[in-house]
Parts: structure tokens; sequence; C-alpha cells
């Protein structure tokens, strides 16, 4: 072999195997994303759809159907159900492989369809007993403390993977139907070494039937680039279809990357 060929073989392969190397240090979680596809049925009413790093809230009838017996990763009050195919009626109807129907009790439905197996996360949702922090967000909003609640509740779990559990408070005083407050008041917020992150916050004046009532509904990493993302459903009074928002952690804040309303 030439001399000269040699050395650019040689040239050529450094260049290939820094790349290489530079891909696995810096690229992989990037493409990853990149790379990710998902479709997500959020309770009966919302599906969001998320490609080339796109999020899309999907309306249209057509696309809609088009997910009619595709088979899903399927989860009911936040535990793992099973891979059903899914058809939309007035709710999500399951059938296994041989389409035969699968009933399930529950509130909370969950799936997910993907180019990925998807970490979700199940946690678990207690009364709140220790009210400093949820006393603080009132001060902070000119509320008063120890008000009347209609929902006080905390969710424990690790979200950013550091190996402590942070709280996540979600306090309402919205639809009272035992007592009538001037304002009503929603807020979910985040709990990290002492520190409040806000998700939502929601203050105006209350007419009994406005505002609505937050709910953790999933956390999961829907994006697959190993941060987990939380899916809020906000419900409104009476039958109104509710907000569904899905929050991603960036710059130490939480943002909405897409909401169905
Ligand atoms: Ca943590
Ligand atoms: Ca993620």
């Amino acid at each position: 072999m030439k001399k000269g060929r040699l050395k650019y073989i040689i040239i050529i392969l450094i260049i290939v195997v820094y790349g290489i190397g530079m891909y696995l240090v810096f690229g992989v979680d990037e493409s990853r994303e990149r790379r990710a596809t998902t479709t997500l049925l959020i309770g009966d009413e919302t599906v969001l759809n998320y490609t080339s790093r796109q999020w899309l809230n999907v309306t249209s009838q057509e696309l809609l159907s088009s997910i009619n017996w595709q088979d899903f990763n399927v989860y009911i009050d936040n535990e793992y159900f099973g891979n059903y195919l899914v058809w939309k009626d007035d709710r999500w109807y399951l059938f296994n492989q041989n389409r035969e129907a699968v009933s399930y009790q529950g509130n909370e439905f969950f799936a997910y369809k993907a180019g990925f197996e998807m970490d979700v996360l199940p946690f678990q949702t207690t009364p709140i007993t220790d009210f400093s922090y949820a006393n603080q967000v009132l001060e902070n909003h000119g509320l008063a403390s120890n008000p009347s609640y209609t929902l006080t509740e905390v969710s424990s779990f690790d979200f950013d993977k550091d190996g402590v559990n942070e709280d996540f408070y979600i306090i309402s005083n919205v639809f009272a139907t035992d007592f009538f407050p001037d304002k009503y008041f929603s807020f979910v917020f985040m709990i990290d070494n002492n520190s409040i992150y806000m998700l939502y916050e929601d203050v105006d004046q209350n007419d009994g039937v406005n505002g609505c009532k937050p709910n953790l509904y999933t956390v999961a990493d829907v994006d697959d680039d190993h941060d987990y993302e939380i899916v809020l459903m906000c419900s409104k009074y009476s039958n109104q279809t509710p907000v569904v928002m899905l929050y991603e952690f960036q710059d130490n804040a939480f943002k909405i990357a897409i909401s169905n309303q």
C-alpha cells in the first residue's frame, strides 16, 4: 500500500472515531429526544402527538379516527394495565388482540404509543398534614392563611432523579358547597430544598362555578430524554372539557409544553 493512501485512511479513521466519541458524549440524549415520537391519550378528551420535537394537540376527526384499533400501553389510575387495542366513542374502549372487549375500572385513563419504552412513574397522593408551604403560597398571593379548602393533596416522588423525593402540593377552594369565598384559588407547586416551584396558579373572583380543580395526572418521560414531564388535568364545573397541560422543567422552572385549550 502506498504511504500517501495509508495516511488518508488513518486520518479518516481518526475523524470517524472522534465523531463517534463526540456523539456518545453529547449527542445521545439529544438525538434520542429528536427521534422520539409518541401519541398520548389523556383522559377521554385529549390526544397529544409528539414528532420532531413538536407537540400537537390532535383535534382533527380524521387523525383521531386513525387511532382506532391501534395498540397502546394503557395505565389506569397510574398503574400499568396492559397493551390493548383502543377504540374511541364516548370514552376509550379497550380490546385484546382477538378484538374481545376488556373492561376497566378507575378514573384516570392514560395511554401511549411510542417508538420507545416510556418511563412512567407511579406515585401516591395523600392529604396534606403540614400546611406551612400552602400558607406561604396563599400569603404570597395576598390570600388569608388557613382558609376553607375543597382540595388539599400532596404527592411525593423523585422528580429530578437525585435520590430524594420532591413534594407536589395541590390546594384549591373551587366549587365549594358549604362555604362561599370571595375569591377562589387553585395552586399546584413543587417543593424542592425548601423552595417553591409553581406549576399552576389561578386566583379570581368566585362565582361558585368558575375556576378549575387541578389533578396531578401522570408523571412520565414522554420525550425519552431522561427527564420527567408532568401532566396536569384541571376539571371545570359540570361536564365542560377539562384542561390538560403537559409541563416540562427547564431553566429551573416549570413550563407548559402543550395544552389542549
Ligand atoms: Ca429529587
Ligand atoms: Ca422528558
